[in-house]
């Protein structure tokens, strides 16, 4: 499946791991997800809009205002998460060989001119778990910092289908994307990208 793995800056990147078949069917997937708890734009703690939509499926979504960052275990509208797909599982057990199963699936959707500064994912009871992310539709520059707080990044475009688990020594690395490619894929008729983040939270 795909070429064969890269690693930097201790991330392991999977290019091509989704042929465009597996890539359809992962779309429809969370467009069935995204009808049951519908894409919103959360508030950073400090009261800012982000510019990625975003929606959850599993036991708990992804959550962000002004209170802080944090994990629920229902939608903004009060309906709990739509269970993580059959598919995007596949992907984490074929991928990560962990025995757990992830219990939130972070659903990001980018148009044009969207981006997600550097941050670390560290809202999540156990480092010890890796997290794994799926990029659909348009490429993203994806860059990857250090475990510390500023010093030297590398940057990698993130095409369609590709894998990415940030997991052992890099789990808790800075890492961020500067902007998306308008128009590099023709996976999401009316463009943007998808990426597909898959945590274990407790
Ligand atoms: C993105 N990705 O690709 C943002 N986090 O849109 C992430 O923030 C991320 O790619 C943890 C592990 C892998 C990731
Ligand atoms: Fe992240």
């Amino acid at each position: 499946m795909g070429e064969a793995p890269v690693f930097l800056r201790g991330v392991e990147i999977r290019p091509g791991y989704l042929d465009r078949a597996a890539q359809e069917e992962m779309v429809e997937d969370i467009r069935d997800v995204a009808r049951a708890a519908p894409l919103f734009s959360p508030e950073t703690r400090f009261g800012k809009k982000m510019s990625v939509q975003m929606t959850s499926a599993g036991t708990y979504g992804w959550y962000s205002d002004r209170r802080g960052y944090r994990y629920e275990r229902r939608h903004p509208s009060g309906v709990d998460w739509p269970p993580i797909p059959a598919s995007v599982l596949a992907v984490w057990h074929a991928v990560t060989g962990v025995e757990r199963a992830p219990d939130c699936c972070l659903v990001n959707f980018y148009r044009e001119g969207a981006r997600m500064g550097l941050h670390q994912d560290r809202d999540e009871a156990d480092f010890g778990w890796p997290v794994l992310s799926i990029s659909l539709g348009d490429s993203a520059l994806f860059r990857i910092g250090s475990v510390e707080r500023g010093g030297k990044t590398e940057s990698v475009w993130l095409n369609s289908g590709d894998v990415c688990v940030i997991g052992g020594e890099a789990r808790l690395v800075h890492h961020g994307i500067d902007r998306i490619r308008a128009g590099s894929s023709t996976l999401l008729a009316d463009g943007g990208r998808i990426n597909l983040t898959l945590r274990v939270v407790d």
